[in-house]
């Protein structure tokens, strides 16, 4: 019985999983294992010997029966250990860095210029990138033969066979917004349209596609002086300096009247642009008072209502505050340029904050 007991306990402390454990149990206290023989013998013994051996045999069928039972949780809990240890995740690890995207400078610049705006009281409105022409040039006072209405500058969608009205088109500005602004909300108003807008024009300055932000204020008493402040604001908060001088230069605009374009005092040493000192100026935007039958396209009386109004190209601003140098990179997707020129995601523009870091 000792030779048993021996050979059981080893052979069940070996078993390396659970289909040896059960040959074994099979083997020994199965029903024709080898236990099981020896309690059949038991009849054959003496009353003497059987009141030993009984429940001697009892006793190692038990102690077999644990052995099997403790064997195989141990192997269930090895094999759990070994699961876990390949599943096993370290959830304080911080986010990992290379692989998350970039902010595109045209995202962070017109989140930058939309903190300025919104700061001064101005909300921000959005439109659709087809437009209507009407909205596009007529409520503009761009008249029907103006050039920018020609093929050459405007992408024209096409209308089906035999459909005479007059055909949609890829937004040339994002003033149709601010048209839009005017029809729902009327005076007072002040708003700024950031967006895509479309030309067809591509050389080293010009892509097809590209980014503008449109300002309108619109109240009882608006006059070029407010225009001029707000201006000032803006700069001096984008470019994050203290002082700026401004200069405005008479220019022609249908929807704006007067007009003027607005140039900033800078200096370009080594190439580097620096706003607010120096010798030469940059032209950043073009603006003026809001033409009376643009209000009055609006919805707005003109005789009641002024406005003052500018735009200014966004990818080009972009371009003067970070130093970008070519404007066409800015569209081509390529991962190393997202990366060089890309902002970290989790860094919002804010005012308190330094607009840029
Ligand atoms: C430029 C010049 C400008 C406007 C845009 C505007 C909008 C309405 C009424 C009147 Cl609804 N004006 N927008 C005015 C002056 C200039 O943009 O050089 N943009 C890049």
């Amino acid at each position: 019985m000792d030779d048993l007991r021996q050979k059981y306990l080893t052979a069940i402390d070996g078993a390396s999983d659970e289909a040896a454990l059960e040959e074994l149990r099979v083997q020994a206290v199965g029903k024709k294992g080898e236990i099981s023989l020896k309690m059949r013998e038991l009849g054959k013994m003496t009353p003497e010997e059987r009141q030993v051996a009984g429940p001697a045999l009892n006793a190692l069928k038990d102690e077999i029966n644990s052995a099997l039972a403790a064997r195989k949780a141990a192997l269930g809990d090895a094999a759990l250990e070994e699961r876990l240890k390949g599943e096993w995740l370290d959830v304080t690890l911080p986010g990992r860095r290379r692989p998350m995207g970039t902010v595109h400078p045209v995202s962070q610049v017109t989140e930058e210029v939309t903190a300025i705006f919104a700061d001064m009281g101005f909300a921000v409105a959005e439109g659709p990138q087809i437009e209507s022409d009407w909205h596009n040039f007529d409520a503009l006072n761009i008249p029907d033969h103006h050039p920018a209405r020609g093929e050459m500058d405007t992408f024209y969608m096409h209308r089906a066979e035999g459909d005479n009205r007059p055909p949609h088109v890829l937004r040339t500005h994002t003033s149709p917004v601010q048209i839009r602004s005017m029809e729902r909300q009327g005076a007072p108003l002040r708003v700024i349209c950031p967006g895509r807008v479309y030309r067809a024009d591509y050389d080293q300055t010009h892509t097809p596609m590209f980014h503008q932000v449109e300002g309108l204020a619109v109240d009882t008493d608006i006059s070029m002086a407010n225009l001029k402040w707000v201006l000032e604001e803006f700069v001096k908060a984008f470019f994050e300096v203290d002082g700026v001088e401004l200069r405005f230069r008479a220019s022609h605009f249908p929807f704006t009247e007067p007009s003027a374009e607005v140039d900033i005092r800078c200096s370009w040493e080594g190439g580097q642009l620096k706003v607010g000192e120096g010798d030469d100026w940059l032209e950043i935007l073009g603006s003026g008072m809001v033409h009376p039958k643009v209000l009055a396209a609006g919805g707005i009386d003109p005789e009641v209502y002024q406005g003052f109004a500018f735009g200014m190209g966004i990818d080009r601003i972009a371009m003067l505050k970070y130093g970008i140098p070519d404007l066409r990179a800015f569209f081509d997707s390529d991962l190393r340029w997202l990366r060089h020129y890309g902002f970290a995601s989790l860094d919002q523009p804010t005012l308190h904050g330094g607009l840029s870091r």
